[in-house]
Order: C-alpha cells, then structure tokens, then sequence
C-alpha cells in the first residue's frame, strides 16, 4: 500500500515558521512569491515532504489543489538510526531518545523526510532484538515521556517516525515466555514446545540450530538463538496480542514501523526454504496484522526485513506490507558502483520494477538502502573508494522508491563484523570524545576525525554535502522523487541510465560509474528528447550535437 503524507495542521505552521526563515524565501520579491508556491505546489504535491522546497501550506492554495497523483506516492528518503549509537545527552554514554530530538535539525538539513528507530523497548541485549515489554522504553533509553516529545518535535519538522517492531521472537526473560514454560499457564501455548519424535537436531531457518532447552528440560523453538524463543502464531491470542501491541504505538502518534524477521513469523526451519505454504500463511497473518494497524492508522508505513536474494521472492509481500527491503538491490548497486560497470544492474532495476509494478499495480514502492545495522558498512565493503561511495550513493537516491540511509553512512563511516562494529558511536565532532558522542563502545573501525559531522560540513565537497545535494535533488525534482521507473537503453557498461516520469514529465538519470569522461547518444529511436542538463553532481557536463558528455564519476539529471 502507499504512503500517504500525514498532514497536521501544527505541521504545517512549522514548515511555514521556518520557511520564512529560509534564505531561499527572503531572496524572492513577495509579488513573485505566490505564483511559485502555488506552481511547486502543484509539482510536488507533497507539503510535508519537501524540507527544502518552497512549500505552500498557508490555507488557500493547500485547499484549492486537488491531491495530485504524487501526494498518494510521495517518495521518503528514511534514515535508520541505533539510538545507544547517536547522541548522549546526560553524559552516561548511552545515545537517548532526547538525544534523537536534539539532532533532528541536523537530519532536516540533510533532508530526511522519516527515521527509523532500532528497537526503543526494554531488552537485556545492547540492540534490543530480544524484547522483554513491547509497551515499555528501554529506561537506557529515556522514558515514554521523553519518546512523546521526540514524535512531537520530530512531526513538527515534517520527520516521520516508525519504530522497530520485534515480534518473530520475544527475549527468553520475557515474562510471557518466563511463564510459558508451565504448561497450565496461557502463555504455554504463545510458544512452539516439541513433541514426542520432534527432530531436536533440526537446522532453523537461519542455519543455527532451532530448538532449544529451558532448565527443566523442555524444548522450543528460537530460530536466531535460544535467547530469543520464536512467539507461536498459529495461537490467536498471539496474533491478538500483537495487533493491540501496533495499535498501541499507533495511537502514540508513531508514522509505522520495521518489522523485524518478518518471514520468520511462520518461516522456522531450513526445510521450510521456498515453501509456499509458508509463504501463504506469512503473507495472510500480514493481511491481518495490517488489517487491525488500519482501524487506527490506514496510512501507517510498514516495512518489512525479509531477507531474499531477488525481487521476484520480495513481491508477494508488497500486498500486506507498504514494503520490504530491498536486499539483492543492495548487492547489485555496491558491486556496480565498485566494478565501475553497470553489469546487469539496469536489468535487475527493470525486473525489479515489473515485479513490483505486477505485484502491486503502483511503481516506486520499493524500499531500496546500501547496507543496514546487520551488514559491512558500505564505505568498507568499497574498500575506502571515497568516489565509488559518491556512486553507489548516487545510484540509491536516484531510485523510484523510499531509499533508505543508515546512520553515518552519509559521513562514510566504516565497520566490518563483527556486529558491533557495524554500529559505533555516530562521529558527531572530530575530537571522538567530545561531549555528546557516546562511547557505550570505542570507534575502532578506523574512522578519523575527517569522518565527522563537524569536519564534513565545513568542507563543501565532503560526501555528507554530497548525500545533502542528492536528497535535496530528489525534494526539488518531482519526477526524480515520485515518478516512476523507465528503463533507457544505453549500450556503453560503463553509464547506467534511468528514465523517471510523472503525470509532469519525464526525467533522465544518467551516471558515469567511471574514471574516465563517457559520452552518451540522447537521440535515441522512441525516447523522449532531453535537452537540459538539470542538476550535476560535477561540473562540466554538457550536451551537444544530440549527445551527453559526461566528467567521471558523476551524475546528471536531465530535461
Ligand atoms: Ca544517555
């Protein structure tokens, strides 16, 4: 399903408030005003979405403007972040939600439109997969008062909020699964216990072993790790539980959320790999799940991790889900951008698209990142390439969909596993101890103090200014935002090409994956002329004699 911009009047007067503090305001006679907030309006469709575009929210040209196509599709760009990592504002060294709230300025300038929290509730664990009060905050964390304020300050910036949900599996010291292993308690049945014959030395479906014994010698199933007991939802009350659990978090004003191991709800062992029995009996409890989110919120955002290598075993779950990652994407835009050759990624970009265009009758709902909190971070896997990063960044922001960027990848901060290391302390200063950065663990994964905020943004052609052009490229540019995906044949490997096209017209995206300067036909038998070079990410792009040239490594937009 699609997003729909959540206005709020409150909102709106933000936006307004700051807008009339923008440069970009000040610098346009007010009679010159009025004519290009209602044009951009129209455009983009999209009030809440656009930090850095005009945007018209004073009453009558908000009211006057039908919702155009784009407000149903408006295209996010989402911004995870690992709460312990992010800011520490009362000095224990632990990232806090209030710590959230005060670095949401900074978010809004490098245009994030929505922020994904990792899991916020009480947990044994320092990620908080392993829940123990799914309607609790982790008290390392803040309180419930403090999450409150962060949705409110956060909503009046125009950021969305979703917030994992973790609910394949609870912690093994939730109180449910403490009482579950009376078989006279309810709770007995919220889990999966073996039988008699039961197979105890079966694999799970994450190649780890998937039964596991409690002390007094019972077995159930945890498809991770014994730490986290799978929740048996084939139990209606656990299906229950959890659609009040969502509605819970809805009514806090929460915009959606992750949702965790989504395929492993009934998906447990190895030799259920493919299934479709299981997959259908995924896909219904989804339905489901969405079906009691929509009695509060009918436009919450949810997104689910479901880890498959192509786009094809991904679109099913596009119906009860608003999305799901998109993980072989991932793959293909760092291997490109790596190789400096397109390979087949236009082609897995166009059946990507089929696939989801089939699944869903909508293009752009795809959920496209570079790497999240359980992978090598991108600028590692690229081995350091600061323009290969420039690239593949490049590649994901250009893309129909909601991309989504994890924290610190936009200062190209490095780590490999182990998994702590995939999650340091966000490099706020130069100076790693500085007050504010946290230091629940030690940077060690070889980030100076170049890879800092402070560091980057005073330095214009730092790559935190070039994820902050990018995303502004996608908030000013309709089509690049909302339109939706056209392949553009082009046979030279070292460019990939994309037309992306609304209800006002198309754009093409094309990006030099190379070294050396490339130049391109635009003259192309049944392709929409382009003649206007929109947007570079270099100077010294230009078109002549019905062909584009190209600086290396670099992308343009044009008209
Ligand atoms: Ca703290």
């Amino acid at each position: 399903m699609p997003f729909r911009a959540h206005h709020q009047p409150h909102e709106n007067n933000a936006i307004t408030r700051k807008l009339s503090e923008s440069p970009f305001i000040r610098l346009i006679r007010p009679a010159a005003l009025a004519p290009l907030l209602c044009t951009t309006l129209l455009a983009t469709g999209c009030a809440t979405q656009s930090p850095h575009a005009p945007v018209a929210d004073h009453g009558t040209a908000t009211k006057t403007s039908p919702p155009s196509e784009s407000s149903i599709a408006c295209s996010d760009v989402w911004y995870e972040i690992f709460v312990r990592s992010w800011y520490d504002t009362n000095g224990d060294g632990i990232g806090d939600l209030n710590g959230v709230t005060a670095k949401l300025d900074y978010l809004k300038s490098l245009g994030i439109s929505g922020i994904w929290l990792m899991p916020i509730n009480p947990s044994p664990s320092y990620h908080g997969y392993d829940v123990t009060d799914y309607y609790g905050i982790n008290p390392q964390y803040g309180t419930m008062k403090d999450f409150q304020r962060l949705l409110d300050e956060a909503h009046k910036r125009g950021i969305k909020v979703i917030i994992d949900l973790v609910i394949n599996h609870t912690s093994d010291q939730h109180p449910w699964f403490l009482a579950a292993s009376n078989p006279a308690d309810p709770h007995h049945d919220w889990y999966s216990w073996a039988k008699p014959g039961t197979d105890l030395n079966a694999t799970s479906a994450t190649d780890t072993p998937a039964w596991h014994a409690t002390p007094s010698g019972q077995h159930y199933i945890g498809v991770f790790t014994g730490t986290m007991p799978d929740l048996d939802y084939d139990t209606p009350a656990v299906r229950e539980e959890m659609v009040r659990l969502g509605q819970f978090w809805l009514k806090k004003g929460v915009d959606g959320f992750r949702l965790d191991a989504a395929q492993h709800i009934y998906y447990d062992f190895k030799s259920q790999d493919g299934d479709p029995a299981v997959l259908k009996k995924n896909l219904t409890w989804g339905s489901e799940f969405r079906r009691g989110l929509d009695e509060v919120r009918p436009d919450a955002y949810v997104v689910g991790e479901v880890t498959q290598d192509d786009a094809e075993k991904l679109a099913p779950w596009f119906k009860p889900l608003s999305a799901v990652f998109d993980f072989p994407l991932a793959t293909h835009l760092i291997d490109s951008a790596k190789s400096e050759r397109a390979g087949d990624l236009g082609g897995v970009l166009a059946r990507t698209d089929a696939a989801y265009r089939k699944a869903t009758g909508k293009s752009g709902v795809d959920a496209p990142f570079l790497s999240n909190h359980d992978q090598e971070r991108v600028m590692s896997q690229l081995d350091g390439n600061a323009q290969h990063m420039r690239m593949a960044a490049a590649l994901l922001l250009t893309l129909p969909g909601q991309p989504f960027v994890y924290y610190g990848e936009e200062l190209g901060m490095r780590g490999k596993k182990p998994d702590p290391d995939l999650r340091e302390p966000m490099r706020w200063n130069r100076d790693p101890h500085a007050r504010g950065t946290t230091a629940w663990e030690a940077s060690t994964s070889g980030n100076g103090s170049a890879v800092s905020v402070a560091a980057e943004q005073a330095d214009p052609d730092s790559l935190l200014n070039y994820y902050t052009k990018l995303i502004h490229w996608r908030s000013t540019i309709p089509a690049l935002r909302d339109g939706d995906y056209r392949i553009y044949p082009e046979a030279n490997d070292h460019l990939l090409a994309w037309q992306r096209a609304d209800a006002h017209g198309a754009v093409l995206v094309i990006h030099n994956l190379s070294g050396q300067p490339q130049s391109m036909p635009l003259d192309v038998p049944g392709q929409p002329r382009y003649t206007r070079v929109l947007r570079q990410s270099t100077h010294g792009a230009s078109l002549h004699d019905g062909r584009v040239q190209l600086p290396p490594y670099s992308s343009v937009v044009l008209q």
